[in-house]
């Protein structure tokens, strides 16, 4: 018997998701279904650790699902479930917040920028990569696809996994791996160059892609793309060329050329209008498909619960008994009856 590495990745349900998330993260989902045992969570709790409208939220829980299963997530071949439907993440984060020294939380970059931007900052702000931490270790991942902006999250969940071994018992938890694309790690905000493309930030006109932006505002946001005063169209890292080095980024991510190949093609435009225009077309092409996909996912709730459930049910016959395991190790008396 051949045992395939397991992979766990997770992606929150606030807000639109953006070519970002989908070039940073899902395609690399997608590509890996069929030589790994996958499981993709729509991360819900995680969601909660700052202020969200409970219809939105609620909303795009499910049309989250629906986007990753048009985006080609096969759930014949991989786990797709909501975070929520499974208690033990819940508990596995509570189990670990009691190993974890709050110093380590309080370095975390992202704790540092999300808690400025809140007027009130909840405990769960600061808790978030520890639940993130039980996401991937209840299910023993060898590998967590995600894009740059995360590698952070996924250092401190194998400083959590080697601490918990070095106190319970050594070799408990696989120690986990990020896995960042070469292409589309990082996508920047088409009116900002200089800060990543955002889901909080995806209502604001112009910021970002959305998967399900119609073909006139895809047009739209990238022709107001914000580039620099020259008129050179080449891959560079000069932070003044960052706007056309994102946008020569997406044209490559999504038409999987390579350097050469990409900057050869806009060898005759005759300014950033044809790069503009050029970038929007091949984004268009590509996500037509998707988003009649999604519209016929959305029209037949019923399947889409389905899914879901029978998701949760496979998530939870792995991760339940991992976190019996814990909780004996941690001296936590195990009821006599039920499964957990
Ligand atoms: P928020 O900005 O509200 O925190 P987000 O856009 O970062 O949301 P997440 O759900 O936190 O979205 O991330 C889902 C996945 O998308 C993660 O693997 C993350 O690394 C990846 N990702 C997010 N933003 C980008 C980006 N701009 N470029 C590439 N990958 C991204
Ligand atoms: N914090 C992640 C979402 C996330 C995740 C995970 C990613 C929650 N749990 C487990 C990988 C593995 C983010 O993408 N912002």
């Amino acid at each position: 018997m051949t045992t395939k590495k397991r992979v766990f990745s997770g992606i929150q349900p606030s807000g639109n998701i953006h070519l970002g998330n989908y070039l940073g993260a899902v395609k690399n989902w997608v590509a890996g279904q069929d030589e790994k045992e996958n499981f993709f969570c729509v991360v819900d709790l995680h969601s909660i650790t700052v202020p969200q409208d409970p219809v939105e939220l609620r909303f795009q829980t499910r049309a989250l699902a629906a986007m990753l299963l048009a985006a080609g997530i096969d759930p014949k071949k991989s786990t797709l479930f909501v975070q929520s439907h499974v208690t033990v993440h819940a508990e596995g984060c509570w189990l670990l917040n009691c190993v974890t020294p709050l110093g380590w939380l309080q370095r975390m970059t992202q704790f540092k920028d999300k808690s400025a931007k809140q007027a009130s900052v909840g405990v769960g702000l600061l808790d978030y990569p520890v639940l993130q931490a039980a996401d991937i270790l209840l299910y023993d991942a060898h590998e967590v696809p995600v894009g740059e902006d995360q590698k952070q999250h996924v250092e401190l969940a194998r400083d959590i996994a080697q601490r918990f071994n070095h106190i319970y018992e050594e070799e408990f938890f696989i120690i986990p791996e990020p896995k960042i694309p070469p292409t589309g790690a990082r996508l920047m905000g088409l009116d900002d160059p200089t800060a990543k493309m955002s889901k909080s930030l995806a209502h604001v006109r112009g910021h970002a892609v959305r998967l399900l932006d119609d073909p006139k505002e895809i047009m739209r946001s990238f022709k107001k793309a914000v580039t620099d005063s020259g008129n050179e169209i080449r891959f560079s890292d000069d932070p003044e060329k960052a706007g056309v080095n994102n946008l020569l980024g997406i044209y490559k991510a999504v038409t999987g050329k390579s350097n050469a190949d990409v900057e050869a093609d806009f060898a005759n435009a005759r300014g950033y209008g044809d790069l503009k225009v050029g970038v929007a077309e091949v984004v268009i092409d590509f996500l037509a498909p998707l988003q009649a996909r999604y519209q016929a996912l959305m029209d037949d709730p019923a399947e889409l619960d389905r899914i879901l459930a029978i998701g949760a049910e496979q998530a939870a016959a792995v991760s339940q008994p991992k976190l019996r395991e814990m909780k004996e190790m941690m001296g936590l008396v195990l009821p006599v009856s039920g499964n957990r």
